[in-house]
């Protein structure tokens, strides 16, 4: 067991991983989906509570259509896969982003295994799909005038505003990865980062193993033991 909530992953590194091998940006992005099995099972095992995954950012629709196409496919591709071994290991599936613009087709295949593991009781594996940070804090924002201007709500602060963020009720994040040696957010998980160790690391999604994750985690408690178990997370 470890002292880690929620670990959060940008899965950068699919194409340039394919393009090493001379092989289509797809084959990057399936063999992703197959890390993306091995890394949840491996974190729910060491008992983490909560694992956040950026899939498909709002930019992301920038990118040519047959490949926007192709990520679209692949939540059914995970789930016709996986979905046995997602209830096996008693996770719970969720989502974070703007579902309105996904195709229906991918929409009601999340939708689909969200109902089917609400019951269990294992680790959270969320997906952030046509998500961005900015736009997450600019809804949250305008669902508090809202509730605000009904009556039913009549102070904020930065704790009950989390209450507005489509991570509501998720721990907060403790550990952001991001692959690929790139170094910025990207707007990812903007109002939830606030208090995140960052690890930054060389190594492709594709290439991205258990003991990479082994190594992360021993680096976040290597950072955070130096607070001497008082760091500023637990201590504001
Ligand atoms: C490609 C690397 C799993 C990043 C991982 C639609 C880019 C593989 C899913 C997935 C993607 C999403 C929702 C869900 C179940 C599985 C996924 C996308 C891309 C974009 F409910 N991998 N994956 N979704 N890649």
């Amino acid at each position: 067991m470890n002292n880690l909530n929620h670990i959060a992953i940008i899965m950068d590194g699919n194409g340039r991983w394919a393009k090493e091998r001379n092989l289509p940006r797809t084959m990057g992005h399936k063999k992703g989906v197959e890390k993306v099995r091995e890394i949840a099972i491996y974190a729910n095992k060491l008992g983490v509570k909560c694992l956040t995954l950026y899939a498909f950012s709002t930019e992301n629709w920038k990118r040519p259509e047959t490949e926007v196409n192709y990520l679209m496919s692949l939540p059914k591709v995970f789930f016709k896969s996986y979905l046995k071994e997602i209830m096996e290991n008693n996770i719970v599936i969720r989502m974070v982003g703007d579902m309105e613009r996904i195709p229906s087709e991918a929409r009601e295949i999340f939708e689909s295994a969200i109902e089917q593991t609400k019951n269990n009781t294992g680790m959270v594996l969320n997906f952030a799909m046509n998500y961005g940070g900015q736009n997450e804090i600019v809804k949250a924002a305008l669902k508090f005038a809202n509730d605000y201007k009904e009556g039913k709500k009549d102070s904020l602060d930065e704790e009950s505003f989390k209450d507005y963020l489509y991570t509501a009720g998720l721990p907060d994040v403790d550990l952001m990865i991001r692959t690929s040696n790139e170094q910025r957010i990207s707007n990812f998980l903007l109002y939830q980062l606030a208090y995140s160790e960052f690890i930054f690391t060389d190594t492709y999604w594709p290439d991205f193993s258990c003991e990479d994750l082994d190594k992360c985690i021993e680096e976040f408690n290597h950072r955070t033991r130096r607070f001497g178990g008082l760091n500023e997370t637990k201590n504001n």
